[in-house]
């Protein structure tokens, strides 16, 4: 190949910026290594952000989104390392298909997390471009792990020297230097209505799905039970207390709730409502049955099995609500009573409440069951 000089004020910057980027290009294997704990972080920090629902929790978010564009600047060193091998089909090795595929994969999941950020959102079927985000996000679990067999190369062998470290350091700072941008941006482009958590008001997301309230009905993926009937319906509360209790729908609602809260519903689907929600305090339904001293947990169990549990202290705070708005609920927003746990995330509002159970442990299994509920 033979090398022209650079022609003009374009082809100056070109060099300018091809020079610059091979300064800051820190070596193949930190890179590649590199990739690797950015996806980790990320799925991590990503799974681990759908339990915080309180703004005390906004730093796993702000990690995530610094991280996420710290991995596309890496994505772009390596895609442009290995550009020759993939144009090349007679450089393809059996590895080479499932690396193209997880770049694919990579770039999605990177685009639709900027795309959400930057106030996109193009629903597919029932899915918002944030759970195809993440959607996309755990696929790369599988690919990066296989992708890992076929290319392994130990960390011993990774040349990570002063300048290496410097440099991957710095592509950090570029990366949460970018997200503060891409933050500035939504401010201007969307007015800044999301929540730390990512959520979007609603009203305008699903507006053919409202109903009741006026914000979406949203369950789980299968969880439908039928309408609960309210003369027929109890609720009973059991475990570690004193009484067993069986409350009919009457002693538990009267005429109008005992108490009202304002708190935001915050799906990770990605909206939230703010909404005044009636009903009774768990903490007064616990000392009626008489809670015993040995209680840690209280769990929330739906008429479809599906079922949270929150430390006693927190989950004497909450609501069981059968009121939304001053009006009782409706079937899909759980009727007749549903758990209002504020700083909490919307998966963890369980509908269609039937039992209170008050335990010394919590419930590992309830990740699972949310998960499955519903699949019969
Ligand atoms: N029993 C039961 N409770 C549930 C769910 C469910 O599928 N089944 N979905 C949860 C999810 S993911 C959310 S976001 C909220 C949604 O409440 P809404 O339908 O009233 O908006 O309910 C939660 N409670
Ligand atoms: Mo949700």
């Amino acid at each position: 190949m033979s090398k022209r000089p650079p022609r003009g004020a374009i082809g100056r910057i070109r060099v300018a910026v091809a020079s610059a980027l091979r300064r800051a290009e820190p070596p193949p294997r930190v890179v590649d290594w590199a990739i690797a704990v950015a996806v980790a972080v990320e799925v991590v920090s990503g799974l681990y952000s759908f339990t915080r629902g309180a703004p005390s929790g906004a730093w796993v978010f702000w990690l995530h989104s610094a991280v996420g564009l710290t991995l596309a600047g890496l994505v772009g060193f390596k895609l442009y390392r290995v550009r020759r091998r993939v144009t090349a089909r007679a450089a393809w090795d059996r590895f080479t298909p499932l690396s193209v595929l997880q770049a694919i994969v990579t770039l999605a999941a990177l685009g639709t997390g900027v795309f959400w950020v930057l106030g996109g959102n193009v629903p597919v079927l029932a899915w918002t471009t944030l759970n195809l985000h993440v959607g996309l996000g755990l696929l790369l679990v599988p690919l990066v792990l296989w992708h890992l067999r076929g290319r392994f190369h130990s960390p011993r062998d990774v040349d990570l020297d002063r300048r290496a470290a410097l440099r991957t350091g710095a592509l950090l700072v570029a990366g949460t230097l970018a997200w503060r941008a891409t933050e500035a941006a939504d401010r201007t482009l969307d007015g800044a209505t999301r929540r730390f958590t990512g959520s979007k008001p609603t009203g305008d997301l699903y507006e053919t799905e409202t109903e009741g309230g006026g914000f979406p009905v949203t369950s789980w993926v299968a969880d439908d039970p039928d309408p609960v009937d309210r003369e027929a319906w109890t609720l009973s509360v059991r475990g570690l207390v004193e009484d067993e209790l069986d409350l009919p729908y009457d002693d538990l609602a009267g005429d109008a709730p005992e108490r009202e809260v304002e708190a935001t519903l915050d799906c990770t689907s990605g909206w939230y409502t703010h909404q005044r929600w009636g009903g009774v305090r768990v903490g007064d339904l616990l000392d009626s049955a008489g809670a015993s001293d040995d209680a840690r947990y209280v769990r929330f169990t739906s008429v479809t099995g599906y079922r949270w549990s929150l430390p006693i202290e927190e989950a004497r705070d909450a609501l069981l609500a059968t009121h939304v708005r001053g009006e009782p609920l409706s079937h899909g927003h759980g009727a007749p009573a549903r758990l209002v746990a504020p700083g909490r995330r919307g998966f963890q509002w369980v509908k269609w409440v039937e039992t209170v159970e008050v335990r010394e442990r919590g419930d590992p299994m309830q990740w699972l069951v949310t998960l499955i509920s519903g699949f019969e």
